[in-house]
């Protein structure tokens, strides 16, 4: 994983936009974002137990394997939140999460094969492919998941106050 400030950019969402300036784990951390990396997928079954994910499932992101490409990442794009933490387990290809850091700048976070994402309920974030267009992903989730993506703005939500208080120093 390499994480760095967003240039700002709105050209092209699958570029790079590397603004030069990197972002630490222990940045990541701040926010509530966790990143590891996973060689195999006993590491990420030992996690998955630790945290109670008892289901999971693949999804290929690419032109070829996900109907109505272009409109899906169009939808992942869309700044959001979720009432439940989002893990993603890269299997194969690249991808791109942003998050939204305290001063509400966008920190994209450039996952490959191998890295695992853990975003925090009540985060703002969103999701595009890179210009390899194509990604394959574990998504693991709880018994009930709630991640139905509620769209910018949700500030009135209680999952949105809680997350701002586990990150306020
Ligand atoms: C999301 O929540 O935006 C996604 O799950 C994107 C696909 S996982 C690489
Ligand atoms: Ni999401």
């Amino acid at each position: 994983m390499k994480a760095f400030y967003h240039d700002g950019s709105d050209l092209d969402q699958r570029e790079l936009h590397d603004s030069g300036e990197a972002v630490t784990d222990e940045e990541l951390a701040q926010l509530g974002v966790l990143a590891y990396h996973f060689d195999s997928e006993s590491k990420v079954d030992a996690l998955a137990a630790e945290r109670n994910y008892v289901n999971r499932d693949v999804i290929t992101i690419s032109p070829t394997a996900l109907p109505e490409y272009e409109s899906k990442i169009a939808n992942f794009y869309s700044e959001h939140l979720h009432e439940d933490e989002e893990i993603r387990y890269i299997l194969d290809g690249d991808g791109f999460f942003d998050v939204r850091n305290q001063s509400d700048r966008w920190v994209r976070c450039h996952l490959f094969k191998g890295d695992l994402l853990i975003l925090p309920a009540g985060i703002y974030h969103r999701f595009t492919t890179s210009s390899s267009n194509y990604i394959k992903a574990m998504r693991l989730f709880q018994a009930e998941p709630k991640w139905v993506p509620h769209n910018r703005p949700c500030d009135d939500m209680a999952v949105r106050s809680e997350y701002l208080k586990s990150v306020s120093a």
